[in-house]
């Protein structure tokens, strides 16, 4: 019989890629989803609207305990992969109090409706580097020490602390994927590396003559999106529970972003990029580059895309996007 599936965050960027993989392997794929999502598909869907005939949506949401325990009263699931999160740093020092709510709530929504209806359903937490913060040690690995530098890192570590709990406490399969940043044409806007690639291909256009960004010297350990889904099911299949860093191995600064989606259309990064005291943040990462050493011999994972590809799609992807829809692609106000 076909596995079935639950993903939380299926109309984010990891969600669309994860759902199109599961579906790929035959799985019965089916999405929490907020009921507004719902009441406005053609905006909140546009990364699943190839996916809509094949899957089952549910309305939840993370804030309210009684919508999770009805879905899961309603439906076996073998696998849940828990992405849904308030995900964006700088808006997490805006209101860190909604993503306090919402990250580390409704983690325990769904790890409490799991265990009260469905104990044998294998959760996944998206964890992430952030929780690593002022790192300790480079790079960062499975055992590294967490040192969390915004509300949204802290209330990951608390995620990451409550799926450990539920896994010694009542002996679930519950484990968390520690992914560094991944990228992709789905990318939201807000994050810097679409903001970089869309920006550059309005000024492409004459749309734009500027982007604002903060922080150039911030480095990260950027991978692809696509590649890192499939590390997140691979930890569903494994033997026993376990934690797994999913990184390239490579850090990159957002200078080098930058000066890299530039060139792609044959311009300098210097020209047009201003920098913006308002996008810096109170507290910043300022490097990050993992070592998925584990995940690459355990869950014989590895990326395929590198950098310059992982550049090269995203701005030849917006290039695209903005000679179809140029008014749409905003972000350089972001
Ligand atoms: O693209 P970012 O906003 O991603 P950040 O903060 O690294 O977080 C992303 O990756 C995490 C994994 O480590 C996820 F957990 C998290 O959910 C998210 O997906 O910023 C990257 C860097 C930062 O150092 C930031 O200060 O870019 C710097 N930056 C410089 N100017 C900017 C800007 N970031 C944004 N978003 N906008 C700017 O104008």
């Amino acid at each position: 019989m076909n596995k079935k599936a639950l993903i939380t965050g299926i109309t984010g960027q990891d969600g669309s890629y994860l759902a199109e993989y599961l579906l790929d392997l035959g799985y019965e794929v089916h999405g929490l989803v907020r009921r507004v999502a719902l009441e406005d598909p053609q905006r909140r869907f546009t990364r699943i609207s190839h996916l809509l005939e094949k899957i089952t949506l549910h309305p939840a949401s993370l804030e309210s305990y009684p919508s999770i325990f009805h879905i899961f009263s309603q439906h076996n699931f073998d696998e849940c992969y828990h992405l849904a999160a308030q995900s964006f740093v700088a808006e997490s020092f805006a209101d860190g109090f909604s993503t306090m709510n919402t990250n580390i709530n409704g983690t325990h929504y769904i790890l409490a409706a799991i265990r009260e209806l469905r104990p044998e359903c294998r959760f996944y937490f998206a964890g992430t580097s952030e929780m690593f913060g002022k790192v300790k040690e480079i790079p960062q690995r499975e055992t590294t020490p967490f040192h969390p530098r915004s509300p949204y890192g802290i209330s990951k570590v608390a995620g990451f602390d409550l799926t450990r709990n539920y896994r010694e406490a009542y002996n679930m399969f519950c484990c968390s994927g520690l992914l560094f940043n991944h990228e992709g044409p789905r990318r939201g806007f807000e994050f810097v590396t679409r903001k970089i690639t869309s920006t550059v291909a309005r000024i492409k256009f004459g749309l734009a003559s500027e982007l604002r960004l903060g922080n150039l010297e911030a480095k990260r350990d950027w991978g692809h999106a696509a590649d890192y889904v499939r590390a997140m099911h691979a930890m569903l299949q494994q033997p026993e529970p376990e934690d797994f860093v999913v990184a390239t191995g490579e850090t990159h600064s957002v200078r080098e972003f930058c000066e890299l989606a530039f060139a792609q259309v044959d311009l300098n990064y210097r020209d047009y990029v201003v920098i913006d005291g308002k996008h810096y943040r109170p507290a910043e990462v300022d490097m990050l580059v993992g070592d998925s050493t584990k995940a690459r011999e355990i869950l014989n994972w590895q990326p395929q895309y590198t950098f310059d590809e992982l550049v090269k799609e995203m701005v030849e992807n917006d290039l695209e996007l903005t000679a179809l829809q140029p008014r749409k692609l905003a972000a350089s106000e972001i």
